[in-house]
């Protein structure tokens, strides 16, 4: 069965013993960190400073199809969600993203920012944009995250945004080693990573509250796990995929 089947109704809620308290449960959404794209060979090579500049700009070119998908999984969990609360908190993500303008306040958003990143190591919009070097790993990886929130019951989809966790140490790592690594980077060009570890810590605590709240029975717990999995392996598959695309120098 795929490994997050919507059709897992066959799992039957009674089963797998008493839940795990609040405290129990988060901790263990938090050991599934050991699984994290932090740990991949790939991502070690670009923050320890091995990478070519042909590979930090696979990298930034393949990871700006996971950037656009971002706010179109986003509005699919607010299509499928219908307490007004929860979208109020979750409509955030998609401007963080797309950016706006309201009442005179404008912010271009991540997705612009990810521009200026790949300008800044050396590519162009427009190579960027036309998506011309996203390997099909990638590609494949990233529509199962946009399918899976498309179908999954939104409390799942919301679940499995919790691989940002994570992140804010991701981001951090970035903007610690690479300045130091990739001199002939423009540090301006690394402000998305700056701006995601607010973000990331803002989404999860919304995150997380939603996910503690609603996965109460063994069953839903474990099943919560699943979800996290799986979005930890579709970050895993991907730097997979760009390894085997751009090689990985140690
Ligand atoms: O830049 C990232 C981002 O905007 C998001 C949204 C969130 C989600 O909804 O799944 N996850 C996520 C992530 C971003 N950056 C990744 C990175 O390594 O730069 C980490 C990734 C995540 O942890 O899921």
């Amino acid at each position: 069965m795929m490994r997050a089947d919507l059709l897992a109704e066959s799992r039957h809620p009674a089963a797998g013993g008493e839940p795990w308290s609040r405290t129990e449960f988060e901790a263990r959404l938090r050991e599934r960190g050991a699984a994290y794209h932090i740990h991949h060979p790939f991502n070690v090579m670009l923050n320890t400073g091995k990478a070519t500049p042909d590979q930090v700009r696979g990298w930034v070119a393949n990871r700006f199809y996971y950037q656009i998908a971002i706010p179109v999984k986003d509005a699919a969990v607010l299509a499928n969600c219908p307490d007004r609360a929860v979208r109020r908190g979750w409509a955030q993500r998609i401007l963080d993203h797309d950016g706006f303008e309201i009442g005179g306040i404008a912010d271009p958003g991540g997705i612009e920012a990810w521009l200026r990143l790949a300008e800044a190591v050396g590519l162009t919009r427009a190579e960027v944009e036309d998506l011309r070097h996203v390997v099909p790993g990638v590609r494949f990886a990233v529509d199962a995250y946009v399918n899976f929130a498309r179908r999954a019951p939104w409390q799942e989809a919301v679940c499995s945004s919790l691989t940002e966790l994570f992140a804010p140490e991701i981001h951090k790592q970035r903007l610690a080693t690479w300045p130091q690594h990739y001199g002939w980077i423009d540090a301006e060009g690394l402000a998305y990573f700056r701006n995601r570890v607010s973000q990331a810590r803002r989404d999860v605590e919304q995150g997380l509250a939603v996910t503690l709240d609603h996965f109460t029975a063994r069953a839903q717990q474990e099943r919560a796990l699943e979800v996290l999995q799986f979005k930890l392996d579709i970050l895993w598959a991907m730097n997979d995929a760009m390894a085997a695309r751009y090689g990985v120098s140690t």
